[in-house]
């Protein structure tokens, strides 16, 4: 029986993506590299160091360490000045009627994000303190496909990876929840055909499983 939701953040409960995008475009182009259009799918739910060497690896071109963490700080610069414009009115359709509902039917909620900027996001959307958890970027060593991030998520809950639905946008997110041995529900393009047991429309599609 499904006892929790562990929900993605960026381009699931938030349309963030387009902005990590935006940045990764941007620096690029200040530092002379190719930034193609197919590359961009490919850096949902990746980590920052992660993303950077998928970046050079598609490029064809090396950075030094030090390069490398230059480039990625530049990005996270850019991309926090873009957070600032963030309002509650970002967040996406239905992500709070669906909270609610699960709320009202006691089944428990965590964010499980491999964003270091996930509660500077939740707080500015609004959605600080709606979840019961919270997993940030900052809380794990390993950038999903790794299972760790809603292996933890599904700790704080009290329960086992299993028991929960995984909610996410990104192939990378659905590998890592079904290697985490949790249910995933896919939404969005990109996560389409990465073996989530649900493709979905709508957030609220979700609530469907509680009937
Ligand atoms: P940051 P999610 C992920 O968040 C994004 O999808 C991914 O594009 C980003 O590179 C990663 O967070 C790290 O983000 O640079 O802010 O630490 O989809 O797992 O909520
Ligand atoms: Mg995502």
């Amino acid at each position: 029986m499904l006892k929790g939701v562990l929900f993605d953040l960026d381009g699931v409960l938030t349309a963030t993506d387009r902005l990590h995008t935006r940045a990764w475009r941007e620096t690029c182009e200040r530092w002379n590299m190719p930034f193609s259009a197919d590359t961009a799918p490919l850096l949902r739910g990746v980590g920052r160091q992660d993303c950077v060497q998928l970046i050079l690896t598609r490029a064809g071109m090396e950075l030094s360490q030090t390069e490398r963490t230059a480039f990625a700080e530049e990005k996270n610069e850019l991309y926090r000045t873009l957070l600032d414009e963030l309002t509650e009115s970002d967040v996406l359709p239905g992500v709070e009627e669906t909270i609610a509902a699960l709320d009202a039917r006691g089944i428990l909620t965590a964010v499980a994000s491999a964003s270091k900027n996930a509660p500077l996001i939740l707080r500015r959307i609004g959605l600080e303190g709606r979840f019961t958890a919270v997993v940030d970027g900052t809380m794990i060593t390993r950038s999903k496909p790794d299972p760790e991030v809603f292996d933890l998520a599904a700790k704080l809950l009290g329960l086992l990876p299993k028991e929960c639905l995984v909610v996410e946008d990104a192939a990378s997110g659905v590998e890592s929840a079904k290697r985490s041995g949790a249910m995933a529900a896919a939404i969005g393009p990109d996560a389409k055909g990465a073996g989530a047991e649900l493709e979905i429309e709508r957030i609220t599609d979700i609530l469907s499983l509680w009937k």
